[in-house]
């Protein structure tokens, strides 16, 4: 059996979380982590027929009975799961009845996954129906983007076009654009059906005055997607007192679009 603290798995949830406190945007508890992980590359580290424990999960998930993810833990702080991973996070395989989560190593002190598992697992079947090699879900807390959220429309074809419009790279990292849902109780299984609804179109889903979620087959490209939403609602906040002596126009984005050989949702354009 090889060490789990060398495993790549642990070592990227590590410093995932330690950037995004660093950016500050996981204050406290707030935001969370799920990543998909193979059977084999678990099983380097450990012993997959030894259950610690199971938890229930409080909803049905039977697409996903089997799979394995490691997640970040409810209540913890990202800022502690660099020094003190076995604690902060867990890894968990779903049961065969898809409604238990059953732990296969972390949560040493009697914890169990985050709040946001529903939001989750429904998030990683809705993209899994889209792209198989999905692996991962964020949640976080990012000021811009929240700012934006008080103060401007929160439909999805204006908030986009507001981001794409704010900086060149916006529509090359986000061609389908974001998703926006309307402030909801988070933590339940309603605003995780909602979220893995837009899930299906967006690999982006603004959830207003709270947060975003991302998604992608990699941790590095979920970061860099929800960094680069992040830096677009920055600008936007930035300028947004000032008159606008230059702008990207529906055309200009028409043409990075061509350039780059970019298939993206051409609906939120005025063309
Ligand atoms: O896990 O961010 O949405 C803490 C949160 C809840
Ligand atoms: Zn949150």
């Amino acid at each position: 059996m090889k060490n789990i603290f060398d495993a790549h798995f642990l070592k990227e949830m590590q410093s995932a979380t330690a950037n995004m406190y660093r950016l500050g945007w996981d204050e406290r508890n707030g935001g969370n982590i799920s990543y998909l992980l193979k059977e084999e590359e678990v099983a380097d580290y450990l012993y997959l027929e030894h259950v610690i424990r199971t938890i229930p999960t409080g909803f049905e998930a039977p697409e996903l009975a089997g799979r394995i993810f490691i997640v970040t833990g409810t209540g913890k702080y990202f800022k502690n799961v660099k020094t003190d991973p076995e604690t902060n996070l867990g890894i968990i395989r779903i049961g065969k009845d898809g409604s238990t989560a059953e732990l296969l190593w972390g949560w040493e002190d009697g914890g169990k996954f985050t709040s946001e598992l529903p939001a989750h697992l429904m998030s990683h079947i809705a993209r899994l129906s889209v792209n198989p090699e999905n692996r991962i879900i964020m949640h976080c807390h990012p000021d811009y983007t929240l700012a934006m959220t008080q103060v401007h429309d929160i439909d999805e074809k204006s908030f986009t076009r507001t981001l794409w419009g704010q900086m060149t790279e916006s529509i090359v990292v986000f061609p389908d654009g974001v998703g926006v849902l309307p402030w909801m109780v988070c933590g339940n299984n309603e605003i995780g059906r909602a979220t893995a609804e837009k899930m299906k179109d967006y690999r982006i889903v603004v959830w207003t005055l709270h947060g975003i979620y991302g998604a992608g087959k990699t941790m590095d490209e979920t970061f860099g997607l929800i960094e680069t939403v992040e830096k677009a609602a920055k600008q936007f906040i930035l300028t947004s007192r000032f008159e606008k002596k230059n702008i990207i126009t529906d055309e200009n984005l028409v043409s990075l679009a061509e350039a780059f050989n970019i298939d993206f949702k051409r609906e939120f354009l005025d063309l």
